[in-house]
């Protein structure tokens, strides 16, 4: 069973007023409707709006889903509150300032439960149980009080701070308590599972060895690091596509034919580095090191989080500076910058990856980054260049991007240029090393792995069990 913020379905509203469900295509979804299906589990998460009456669990597309409702008091505490304006910049380093408010933590409180209840109401006696993600950190405990016999995991799909940043939380105990919960605690990169174990020595004072808790119960938890993937071999059959070929010829067509193309895809989110890699860009423009005739910067920020104050700030301050270096250096025809603020079907990303010359993913802070892992999995010619900030967990395993720092600006310019100049064979010999690493690590991989060693932790429970029989 899943238990997930999010249900993989958004409910559509037709015309005539009535509505379906549509399969929001994830990659977390793809990874998991198998392992769902044959195993006859079931996803319980949020259908995506307020204030609804209470539904039954329903069948879509042969997966069983399990909706729990949130109130738009909820919505706003729980979710752009405490998860949006307290964990996420936590958990990023604190680019932004995180807020506290008890009161959203009395909603983080109260929606967790709400969670945890529905999944102890239909988990199967000794079911595995998957929680996913920072919105749901107090699930584990909460769900194994109810339910001893279940084995429970949790995966953590943005980055664990340090214990520096971690211990500003005025709840930092419950939230460490509430994940050893589980079983089985994962996490992007081994540094992350490293600052969750040290926590909990120093904060909860429980015996730790290498990545195992052990609890005063004699329970362990184990913290390992699961790096997330995609469906590798998905991207690169859509890009391989006539349709998709086609649609990358037409990009280029429009924006003029220029000798190359940056591009930059992500969710309109400050951890992503968006307006200091459009002012390197900018200033390569401005100091005659790219000419608008040879190059083009196609950037595609995804609406996110609008109704969060910080996020309206953020667009407000990319888009002023996407209109200021267009005016200053576009000339009729010939932006310097394409800039996009929606969302883009798949096959429209696959093309744009397609057609980049060079990829660049700058993020501040990234638990993963998978559009990364896109471009490469769509660079099946070998062709394409990745400029990758370090701090992106996929740096890790893309050693042979051009890794930058994306606070420094001069240095990421450097890299730009050296990208846009670097010639077919380097590029070629960068893009085949990636693309091993992400052929051989795919999203299926990801979910296989984590769910085995889940499966291979000694059974607690039945050890509880044998010992009291030996006696
Ligand atoms: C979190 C963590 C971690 C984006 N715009 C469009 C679109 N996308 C798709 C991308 C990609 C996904 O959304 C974004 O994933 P990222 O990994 O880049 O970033 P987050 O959304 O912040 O994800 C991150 C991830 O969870 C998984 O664990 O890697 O670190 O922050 O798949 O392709 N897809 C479509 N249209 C868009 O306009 N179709």
């Amino acid at each position: 069973m899943i238990v997930a913020n999010r249900l993989p379905v958004d409910r559509v509203r037709h015309p005539d007023g009535s509505e379906s469900w549509r399969t929001s295509p994830g990659g977390l979804v793809t990874a998991l409707e198998p392992v769902l299906r044959a195993n006859d589990g079931a996803w319980i998460g949020w259908p995506g709006s307020a204030d609804d009456e209470d539904f039954e669990p329903f069948v879509e597309d042969g997966l069983s889903l399990v909706p729990v409702s949130m109130s738009s008091q909820e919505v706003e505490e729980f979710y752009e509150g405490f998860s949006n304006g307290t964990l996420w910049p936590l958990y990023h380093d604190v680019i932004a300032k995180p807020e506290f408010h008890r009161e959203w933590w009395e909603s983080y409180v109260r929606v967790n439960r709400r969670f945890a209840d529905k999944a102890a109401e239909v988990a199967s006696e000794g079911a595995t149980v998957w929680v996913q993600d920072y919105q749901l950190q107090l699930v584990p405990q909460m769900l194994r009080e109810q339910r001893p016999d279940l084995r429970i995991g949790f995966y953590l799909h943005i980055p664990f701070p340090p214990a520096e940043l971690f211990s500003q939380l005025p709840w930092r105990r419950q939230l460490l308590e509430g994940l050893l919960g589980a079983d089985l605690i994962g996490f992007q990169l081994p540094g992350a599972a490293a600052n969750f174990v040290r926590l909990v020595r120093s904060r909860v004072g429980h015996k730790t060895h290498r990545d195992t808790i052990y609890l005063p119960d004699g329970r362990p938890v184990k913290a390992t690091a699961f790096p997330i993937s995609i469906d590798t071999a998905g991207f690169e059959e859509l890009a391989r596509s006539e349709g998709v070929a086609r649609r990358a010829a037409e990009i280029r067509e429009a924006l003029g034919n220029p000798r190359k193309i940056f591009l930059g895809v992500d969710r309109l989110d400050y951890t992503k580095g968006i307006y200091s890699r459009l002012r390197a860009f900018g200033e390569l423009v401005r100091d005659g090191k790219l000419d608008v005739e040879d190059a083009v910067f196609v950037q595609v920020a995804t609406p996110s989080r609008e109704r969060v104050e910080q996020y309206r700030i953020l667009r407000d301050e990319i888009e002023r500076l996407v209109g200021r270096i267009n005016g200053d250096h576009g000339r009729i025809g010939r932006p310097a910058i394409s800039y996009m603020h929606s969302s883009q079907p798949r096959e429209e990303m696959a093309a744009l990856y397609r057609a980049a010359d060079v990829m660049v993913v700058t993020p501040f802070r990234d638990g993963m980054n998978l559009v990364a892992k896109e471009y490469v999995a769509c660079r099946f010619d070998n062709g394409g260049a990745l400029v990758l900030s370090e701090f992106a967990g996929a740096a890790q395993e893309l050693r042979q991007a051009w890794l930058v720092n994306p606070y420094d600006i001069d240095g990421m310019k450097a890299s730009l240029l050296e990208a846009f100049a670097a010639d077919d064979k380097e590029k070629s010999r960068r893009m085949r090393a990636m693309r091993r690493t992400v052929v051989a690590n795919d999203v299926s991989k990801w979910a296989a792995d984590f769910l085995s060693a889940l499966d291979a932790l000694p059974d607690h429970h039945d050890k509880s069990v044998r010992r009291s029989h030996a006696r």
